[in-house]
């Protein structure tokens, strides 16, 4: 890593050098939140996986541990692909595909066991692996196994696909290490993808949630989720409702667990595959998302938010009341400068008059102003633009607000190469890689063509975690 690194996040986890992806192994053990992630600690493009690992007490400082699972066995030789963590008798164990390569140069993926006393080291199972061969509904690309308990069994589900539909394959055990297979638990309806990668089910208040991130025929990858019911006896999950996990190109393979307090809280990779990511040039790529907590709303969907923990990164702190922001040139906010931002408002929506209006960025010395994040009134939308990337991918995401909405809570956190945005009690979430040719940014707001009323704007300054 070079120190003119203007992309190296504040208060984001990232290994220390080199490749990272997918969260992997996610759980609190013994009083810490452990991170397990996909790592290729040999340079910064994706290559054999081996497991990174660091653990936190609080969901914002990380520290960083030795290696956890590294490529050693023939089963695993051409690498740890993701998996999941689970505790018992007081260990630690990993459950993870291993990848190998064939003669013909297609994939053998296999299900691995790994335990550990300590929750530092961990010991690979001589009896690995413990699911050696896909059932007829899946195919040789057989990974990314999750398990939980459920009253006295254990669960796993092992995301594939077959004749271009994604599955996730239900298997069931007494101990952790003898399996059956109890068929798939649901398929894609046909629309939603031909391999379903990182499946995560989980219960949540009185449902059942399913995290999937399917490859599409285009190659192209999204990660959605459905809210519904799991029913033991059949083994089949049956979803009410899909939705958009995160309406922004930068989270992807999102994984969670359960913690102390019962909370349901979600980690992703913050990059995509196929994305440029000009940080390689700085010896580092991939990041994770900041942690978020789940819930279910009145209405049925799910709510995404930041965990309110992210609070002890707050430094200076501005506030405003009432602020009229119309199409004349503003400087509203003073000059807050700075490249580590948190960002909360509350917009009156009712009294509404701009066709467009939202929160700029400007890069002072450069002379380079970006509308970052718009309302676009007419459209209903909300639009996250990283045309401002220098680098990078420079595309627009958006999603539809709700309508009839009287006012509207906005929450943004800006970190150097990232932007993670949060509306509408967490139903809309949007998380973006930028790569901005400064690092001095400048906050402010504008309107187009009539004006509109913040209720109230907070923002704090963040500080660095590293
Ligand atoms: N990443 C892992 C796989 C998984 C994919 C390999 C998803 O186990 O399917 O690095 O990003």
């Amino acid at each position: 890593m070079v120190n003119s690194d203007i992309y190296r996040m504040g208060y984001h986890f990232m290994s220390p050098a080199n490749w990272i992806n997918d969260p992997n192994g996610l759980i609190y053990f013994n009083g810490e939140y452990h991170l397990f992630y996909q790592y290729h600690p040999y340079s910064p493009e994706w290559g054999p996986m081996h497991w990174g690992h660091a653990k936190s007490k609080d969901l914002v400082y990380w520290e960083h541990l030795p290696i956890a699972l590294a490529p050693s066995e023939e089963y695993d030789s051409g690498g740890c692909f993701s998996g999941c963590a689970v505790i018992i008798d007081d260990k630690l164990m990993l459950i993870y595909t291993g990848n190998t390569y064939l003669e013909d140069g297609s994939r053998k993926q296999v299900q691995c066991i790994a335990e550990s006393k300590d929750g530092i080291h961990f010991q690979k199972f001589e009896g690995n692996p413990i699911i050696s061969d896909p059932p007829l509904d899946g195919t040789m690309e057989f990974r990314d196994p999750n398990v939980w308990k459920h009253k006295e069994s254990w669960y796993m589900i092992v995301g594939s696909g077959k004749d271009g539909k994604g599955k996730a394959l239900l298997y069931k055990s007494i101990n952790l290490f003898d399996w059956d297979y109890m068929g798939y638990v649901i398929e894609s309806d046909g629309s939603q993808g031909q391999m379903w990668e990182c499946p995560d089910l989980f219960p949540l208040g009185e449902k059942h949630v399913l995290i999937i991130s399917p490859i599409y025929d285009d190659k192209t990858r999204n990660t959605i989720y459905m809210i519904g019911h799991m029913n033991y006896e059949t083994c089949k999950f049956t979803p009410e409702f899909t939705g958009v996990f995160d309406y922004g190109f930068d989270n992807y393979a999102a994984q969670s667990l359960l913690d102390d307090q019962g909370r349901r809280i979600v980690f992703g990779w913050m990059d995509h595959w196929g994305s440029y990511l000009p940080t390689k040039e700085n010896g580092w790529a991939g990041a994770m998302t900041l942690p978020r907590v789940l819930n279910l709303l009145p209405d049925g969907k799910l709510s995404i938010k930041p965990v309110p923990e992210l609070s002890l990164l707050r430094e200076k702190h501005y506030k405003y009341l009432h602020l009229k922001v119309t199409d004349k040139p503003t400087s509203l906010l003073g000059n807050i400068v700075g490249d580590c931002l948190e960002i909360m408002a509350e917009i009156d929506f009712v009294n509404c008059t701009a066709e467009e209006f939202g929160i700029k960025l400007k890069c002072p010395e450069g002379n380079y102003e970006q509308k970052i994040v718009t309302f676009n009134t007419f459209a209903g939308q909300i639009i996250v633009n990283r045309t401002m990337s220098n680098k990078g991918d420079s595309s627009i995401s958006y999603s539809k607000i709700r309508n009839n909405l009287e006012s509207l809570k906005i929450h943004l956190f800006i970190d150097k190469s990232s932007i993670e945005l949060f509306i509408d009690d967490g139903r809309v979430t949007l998380s973006n890689r930028i790569y901005p040719s400064k690092n001095r940014l400048e906050v402010d707001l504008f309107a187009k063509n009539g004006s509109v009323n913040i209720k109230l704007m907070e923002i704090w300054k963040l500080k660095s975690i590293w």
